[in-house]
């Protein structure tokens, strides 16, 4: 039995939950509370305190550095799914790059205008705003809160590639999902996540792959 210890806002928990379901894999989902690392720490034997983390009998599986997709690449082997053809190996790592950093930064941010909703617990949304201030500076989420026009434009605009890429396949690099794809949707279900937010229409092709994607999932 598989178990995936995540929070379901993460956006890189949210594309290894994903790809679980899309492999049909028989797995269980521990959500920790935002700001609790001890599960991690402790089956990581300290080694770790990111999340996601996955857990398959006696082997514990963690990213060994930014750009690893370790979690990815074992789910990967272990159901079979080609999500990474080594044909490809070269456009996803660029692409999973721009997803995960330039993406990925105003995503975040958009949703965390919304923190005080979806982390209803306290303490737990006090050592959120402890941790994002630490790395962004303190006010941050009340100066993102202000900013939230310009940044939802700022990431359409860094979607839009993503859109043209769509309108010439069915998903980002291939006629099939490939692991950019399920990179890409774990972005948006962040982005997504808080409920105030959806796809922007405009964005017709990208919206489309969305729906395909969420079909895949189950
Ligand atoms: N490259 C890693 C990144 C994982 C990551 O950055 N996770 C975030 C949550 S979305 C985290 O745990 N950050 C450290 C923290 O919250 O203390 C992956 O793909 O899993």
């Amino acid at each position: 039995m598989i178990t995936l210890y995540q929070h379901p806002a993460s956006p890189f928990c949210i594309a290894i939950d994903v790809m679980l379901r899309y492999a049909k894999a028989d797995h269980h989902v521990v959500n920790l509370p935002y700001s609790d690392r001890r599960l991690i720490v402790e089956k990581s034997q300290g080694q770790y305190y990111k999340i996601p983390l996955l857990e398959d009998g006696d082997r514990v599986i963690w990213e060994r550095s930014d750009e690893s997709q370790d979690i990815a690449r074992y789910v990967d082997r272990t159901f079979g799914l080609d999500l990474f053809p080594q044909a490809l190996e070269g456009i996803q790592a660029i692409l999973a790059r721009y997803i995960e950093s330039d993406v990925e930064a105003v995503g975040f941010k958009l949703n965390d205008i919304y923190y005080e909703e979806w982390i209803p617990d306290l303490y737990d949304r006090t050592m959120m705003v402890r941790h994002k201030e630490r790395k962004f500076g303190p006010g941050c989420l009340a100066t993102w809160a202000a900013n939230q026009d310009d940044l939802q434009r700022e990431l359409e605009a860094r979607l839009n590639p993503l859109d043209q890429m769509l309108s010439q396949r069915a998903f980002l690099v291939d006629e099939r999902p490939r692991f950019v794809d399920f990179d890409l949707l774990g972005i948006l279900g962040n982005y997504l996540y808080s409920g105030h937010y959806h796809l922007p229409k405009h964005l017709e092709h990208l919206d489309r792959w969305h729906e395909r994607m969420r079909v895949l999932a189950g």
